[in-house]
C-alpha cells in the first residue's frame, strides 16, 4: 500500500518577508531534505486571517495578531517528507522567540512573540486544513528524478 507523503502548511509571516529572510527560511527546509511542493507570495485580507487563526479567536492577542497578519505580504508554502510537521517544528523553533533555541528559525531571527517571522502547522490534521485553505486550486505534481535516495 502506497502512503501518502507527509506535507506541512509554512508560512513567513510580513516581518519575514520584510527583513529579507525568505531566502534563508526556504534554504533551511531545502538543506534538511524537504521538498518544496507549493509557494505563493500573497496579501491577507483579514476574513482570512481571522480563518487561518480561528483556534485563537477566543484569546486576547487575536486581534493584535491578525493585523500583524494583514499588515503585508506573507509567502505561503507546501513542504513535504518524512516527519515534516514536526521536524518543520523543530527547525522553526518555540512559539516564544525569548524560549527558542539558538540554531531555530525563531531563535536565531525573533526576539517578539507578536512578530515571530514564521508560522508551521503543529499537526499532520491542521497541516490538511491549513493547506486546503491556503491552496483551495491545489499544489503542482511532480516527481524528483534525482533524489530519489532521500526518501
Ligand atoms: P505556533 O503554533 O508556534 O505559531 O503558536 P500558537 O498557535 O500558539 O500561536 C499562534 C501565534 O499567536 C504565534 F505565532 C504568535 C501569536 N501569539 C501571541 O502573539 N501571543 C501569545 O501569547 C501566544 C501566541
Amino acid at each position: 500500500m502506497e502512503v501518502e507523503p507527509e506535507q506541512t502548511f509554512i508560512m513567513i509571516k510580513p516581518d519575514g518577508v520584510q527583513r529579507g529572510l525568505v531566502a534563508e527560511i526556504i534554504a533551511r527546509f531545502e538543506r534538511k531534505g524537504f521538498t518544496l511542493r507549493g509557494l505563493k507570495l500573497q496579501n491577507v485580507q483579514q476574513s482570512f486571517a481571522e480563518k487561518h487563526y480561528e483556534d485563537l479567536s477566543s484569546k486576547p492577542f487575536f486581534r493584535g495578531l491578525v493585523q500583524y497578519i494583514v499588515s503585508g505580504p506573507v509567502v505561503a508554502m507546501v513542504w513535504e517528507g518524512k516527519g515534516v510537521v514536526s521536524t518543520g517544528r523543530t527547525i522553526i523553533g518555540a512559539t516564544n522567540p525569548a524560549q527558542s533555541a539558538p540554531g531555530t528559525i525563531r531563535g536565531d531571527y525573533a526576539i517578539d512573540i507578536g512578530r515571530n517571522v514564521i508560522h508551521g502547522s503543529d499537526s499532520v490534521e491542521s497541516a490538511k486544513k491549513e493547506i486546503h485553505l491556503w491552496f483551495p486550486e491545489g499544489i503542482v505534481q511532480w516527481t524528483s528524478s534525482l533524489h530519489s535516495w532521500i526518501n
